[in-house]
Order: structure tokens, then sequence, then C-alpha cells
């Protein structure tokens, strides 16, 4: 697939954090720490704008952020410990 929605989708991954409980308030899901107090993000400029009720976080080409409505299809990125082992 090229162009259009499809690459959109296609090019951005799910990091893990949300504004689901108090929009505005962005939370990573596993540690519940708030992602303003991590050493390291990236929102995209105008970002997280809350556009269609976007209140999942993703990574796009660039490595730039943005938030995105939580019902969109994506591939995911997670932290895995150092002695874990990748499957598949
Ligand atoms: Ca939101």
């Amino acid at each position: 697939m090229s162009g259009g929605w499809g690459a959109w989708i296609e090019d951005n991954f799910w990091l893990g954090a949300s504004d689901t409980i108090v929009e505005g308030e962005w939370v990573w899901e596993t540690s519940k720490i708030e992602v303003s107090l991590t050493p390291y993000n990236k929102w995209f400029a105008g970002q997280p704008d809350n556009y269609g009720s976007a209140n999942c976080l993703a990574i796009h080409l660039g490595y730039n952020w943005v938030d995105e409505p939580c019902n969109l299809p994506k591939n995911f990125i997670c932290k895995l410990g150092y002695n874990h082992t990748a499957i598949g």
C-alpha cells in the first residue's frame, strides 16, 4: 500500500501512553508516570491537539509524536527488560 491513509497507518506506531483518564494529562500505560516527567518526549509542532478525540500516543516517520484516536489499527513498539528474548 502506498500513499493516502494506508501509508499513514503503516508508517506509525503506538508507543503506549494515553490521556484517556484526564484529557491533556499524558501517562505511560505501564509505569503510570506522566509523560511530561520522563526525560524524553518529541511532540510534533501543534501536538497533542486531541483532533478526533485523540487519546493515544503514536510515533511516525521523523520520530515525532502525535495523538491519535485509540481505535486506529497500528503496530506498536514496546520496551523490554535487558534479559527478555524476542520471539517471532
Ligand atoms: Ca486527548
